[in-house]
């Protein structure tokens, strides 16, 4: 087991990590920049180390001043949480030069995962399902016009250097192809150094499904089923559930089968998410992460699993120990993310928390970092506490869900729990009736 592991992260990820590692016996190693010398990562670490100033990039992903803090501290591996350094292949690399252990994937698999088109080749090839489109990236307009006429329009041109939304434009029809792409060339190299782009058809009301799973370092892999991940604004997840409301258990064994023999072709290591959308009855991979998820407890809550745990474990070169038969999935959990965010603008809302106060009871779990005095730094991620809740049926969990969110008291600054307060008394979002499209027009129906 590691002697020593250095949490590479802030905020409520870094205090999940924390918790799995003491439950194991392991020491941990906090991080931090000049802005969260009082953040409760640093309160309740064992040992912790200033790595800059406020800003990411001189902190949370200032590589050097990382490695130096785990070189002084005597830590022997790495947690990069989500975000940040999570999927860096060139920073798993050096992690791996110095001596250390980088809990998580290996840098090949980030890498080939970081580029979109690869990904998808790589999953076609392997039977996973995946949307039509290009097999590769498309040079030309010329080529991007052929593409797009046999696939029918409308098209989506993505950028291959992209994911989570960056760098994606819609064609509805041939008049529109050359402005669609000429600025989805354009925004990729600028935002990513990268015009690679490949097209796809594109899917109007999609559900956005995603797979967890975990492989070992044996071969062994297994699927913790899927997250629902619909409820989202511009490209924000506001809330998850596990399973979806539109999936049936035969739907959730089969898709699992497909991508664990999948990951186990690749030699796959560590935890994983395959990202789905999902219509009309058909899924079609669009892309994986390779990391642990923000969204990872819903999951935990219907496997009773600690992913974290499991992370760890797997990074050692211990074998899983189990296999499909022994994950059972019970009850549904949902998660709302609670930001500090202006519910109806979505300005950021930092600040002083001057008091707080996190539900509790049956089936209710908390991940934040937040305390009663707290200020809320501007320069990182607006999240500041999921709210998880379970039960043995999805009705129950949003009962339990209405109940802790009017028990959540944040005060001293404006945050998205009247945002939630209002999803949970929607009878489409009850219904579980809902695309990716839903939450957009809630909002802006007010
Ligand atoms: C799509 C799509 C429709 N058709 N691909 C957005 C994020 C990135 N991971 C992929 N995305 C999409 N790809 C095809 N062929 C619609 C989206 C999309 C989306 C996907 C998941 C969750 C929310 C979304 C919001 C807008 C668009």
């Amino acid at each position: 087991m590691f002697q020593k592991i250095l949490i590479a992260n802030r905020g409520e990820i870094a205090l999940r990590i924390q918790r799995a590692c003491r439950e194991l016996g392991i020491p941990t190693v906090a991080v931090h920049s000049t802005a969260d010398a009082t953040a409760m990562h640093v309160r309740l670490a064992d040992e912790s180390v200033c790595i800059g100033p406020p800003p990411a990039r001189d902190s949370y992903l200032n590589v050097p001043a990382i490695l130096s803090a785990a070189s002084i501290t005597g830590a022997d591996a790495i947690h990069p949480g989500y975000g940040f350094l999570a999927e860096n292949a060139p920073f798993v690399e050096m992690v791996e030069a110095h001596g250390l252990t980088f809990i998580g994937p290996s840098s090949a698999h980030i890498r080939m995962m970081g580029d979109k088109i690869a990904a998808k080749a790589a999953m076609a090839s392997l039977g996973v399902p995946v949307v039509a489109g290009s097999e590769a990236a498309v040079v030309d307009l010329d080529e991007a016009a052929q593409v797009a006429k046999t696939l029918g329009y409308p098209v989506l041109i993505k950028a291959s250097a992209g994911g989570g939304g960056r760098g994606m434009k819609v064609a509805g029809s041939p008049e529109e192809l050359d402005m669609a792409w000429r600025v989805a060339r354009a925004e990729a190299r600028a935002a990513f150094g990268n015009d690679a782009v490949y097209i796809e058809k594109y899917l109007d009301r999609p559900r956005h499904i995603e797979v967890q799973i975990l492989a070992d370092a044996h071969g062994n892999v297994v699927h913790f089923g899927e997250r629902d991940c619909s409820l989202q604004r511009r490209h924000q997840k506001v809330l998850e559930e596990a399973g979806s409301p539109a999936l049936t258990a035969a739907e959730r064994d089969a898709l699992g089968a497909t991508v664990t023999a999948a990951l186990a072709r690749i030699g796959y290591r560590n935890a994983g998410t395959l990202e789905f959308l999902y219509q009309d009855g058909r899924f079609a991979f669009i892309e994986m992460n390779t990391r642990l998820q923000v969204e990872h407890p819903v999951t935990e809550m219907v496997c009773d699993v600690d992913l974290v745990r499991e992370q760890i474990r797997i990074a050692t070169g211990e074998a899983l120990g189990y296999g499909q038969s022994d994950i059972a999935f019970s009850g549904h959990a949902i998660e709302c993310r609670i930001t500090a965010e202006d519910p109806e603008t979505f300005v950021p809302t930092p600040g002083r928390v001057t008091a707080f106060h996190a539900p509790g009871g049956p089936g209710v779990r908390v991940d934040s970092a937040l305390y009663a005095g707290y200020v809320v730094p501007p320069y990182y991620d607006s999240m500041i506490a999921k709210l998880i809740v379970h039960a043995p049926t999805r009705a129950g969990a949003i009962g339990r869900l209405r109940r802790s969110l009017a028990e959540f008291a944040v005060v001293g600054i404006k945050t998205t729990l009247p945002l939630h307060q209002r999803i949970v008394e929607d009878a489409s979002f009850q219904a579980g009736d809902y695309s990716i499209h839903w939450l957009e027009r809630f909002v802006a129906a007010g």
